[in-house]
């Protein structure tokens, strides 16, 4: 099939599930377009399946916004009718469904059907299009989605209840490719590096955005140093990072946690890592947490959103409620303190993320494009 696949290129959860995705699909004989305005960051383009059309927005002064939302729609017509693109895949509502709902509409025009397939992935529908200056486009764009799919049950319900949905949501969920992960037997660790022989290598990884709860990270972390020699390994980039440095520095913590920025090496340091912290105050999905539990590094998250359905409560690690702080350090504690517990719940964290694996979730995709095409 030829499949568009519309993304942010960026380090967030959507658009690491979309590039996952085409380069999987790429793999199994499907001709892949990626369009957005920057090559996604984890696309590596050695697979003559694969494609990337760039989405160049010009700019003029008399904008005091540039027009994205037109440039892609615009672009999506030229892809579609220059490649014979079959089928487009917008990850993320906010603006792709907008602008692809149009590129249907100036394709129809010209005596062209695309179907679309719209997939939401969580802040496009609980933080960014739940917004009343967003909603109403929001809300329209799905309901013109010819196949609308979520990443989680709780999302799919969270939909429902924010906005007036006129169309059957399909639960496909996020994915991991297992063996992609794994670093290979004989591969060191340089845990060492890291940390000394006894320190437990406790690991958060986000955009830094208040959803994530970066200060309860921290939190929690500083009470798990009180008992237990650790370090604190904090990934990404975003707004609430400075403030966690000066946090770190005020509780006298700052030599015991590290700030390594965005990093396109997570799986070396999930293969240090010995827990994994999520205490966000919502998460449709968890990605991180499930890209955690597949370098078999438990879980210690809050039990928001679609948490539940990933990180398994007493297996894979535990689950809280949001804000619940003593009860995650406690509950961190219980995991890091002995060794044989550790290594179940390293053990079960690995057997829980087996479920999701990509295996198992592109056919789920595979047969939506299918059924898209043929019914158009
Ligand atoms: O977590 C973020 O803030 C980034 C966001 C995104 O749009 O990339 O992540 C969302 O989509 C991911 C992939 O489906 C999910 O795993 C995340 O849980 C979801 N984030 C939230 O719901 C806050």
């Amino acid at each position: 099939m030829k499949i568009a696949i519309v993304c942010y290129p960026t380090f967030g959860g959507s658009g690491v599930v979309a590039t996952e995705l085409g380069l999987e699909l790429a793999q199994r004989g499907h001709e892949i377009h990626f369009i957005t305005y920057k090559q996604p960051v984890r696309l590596a383009l050695l697979n003559p399946n694969l494609h990337y059309h760039e989405v160049n927005v010009p700019e003029y002064p008399l904008f005091h916004y540039q027009p994205y939302e037109l440039a892609l729609s615009s672009k999506l017509v030229d892809m579609v009718k220059l490649h014979q693109i079959e089928v487009l895949h917008v990850h993320y509502a906010i603006p792709h469904a907008y602008a692809g709902y149009m590129a249907k509409q100036m394709l129809l025009e010209e005596g062209i059907d695309i179907p679309m397939i719209t997939t939401l992935h969580g802040t496009d529908i609980t933080l960014v299009g739940n917004h009343p200056h967003y909603k109403p486009a929001v809300c329209f764009s799905i309901n013109k989605s010819d196949y609308v799919t979520s990443v989680s049950q709780s999302l799919k319900e969270e939909t429902y209840k924010l906005f007036n949905i006129n169309k059957e949501i399909e639960v496909i969920p996020n994915f991991i490719e297992l063996d992609k992960n794994k670093i290979e037997d004989g591969v060191p660790c340089y845990r060492s590096l890291m940390a000394k022989d006894k320190e437990r290598i406790i690991t958060h990884i986000s955009n830094f955005r208040k959803v994530k709860r970066i200060p309860d990270v921290i939190k929690i972390f500083y009470k798990i140093q009180q008992q237990i020699p650790a370090k604190l390994m904090m990934v990404g980039e975003g707004p609430e990072k400075e403030k966690a440095e000066q946090l770190c520095e005020s509780l006298g913590i700052a030599d015991k946690v590290i700030f390594f920025g965005n990093s396109h090496e997570i799986d070396k340091i999930l293969c240090f890592s010995d827990l994994f912290l999520l205490p966000s105050e919502t998460e449709s999905f968890g990605l991180a947490a499930l890209e955690a539990m597949a370098g078999s590094v438990p879980v210690i998250s809050s039990n928001t959103g679609g948490l539940p359905e990933v990180n398994e409560h007493g297996f894979s690690g535990f689950l809280s409620n949001v804000g619940a702080i003593d009860e995650m350090a406690n509950n961190a504690l219980t995991i890091l303190e002995n060794e044989s517990v550790l290594q179940t719940f390293k053990t079960n964290a690995l057997k829980a993320a087996q479920k999701y694996d990509i295996k198992e979730i592109l056919p789920l995709y595979e047969a939506l494009y299918t059924k898209a095409i043929a019914n158009k």
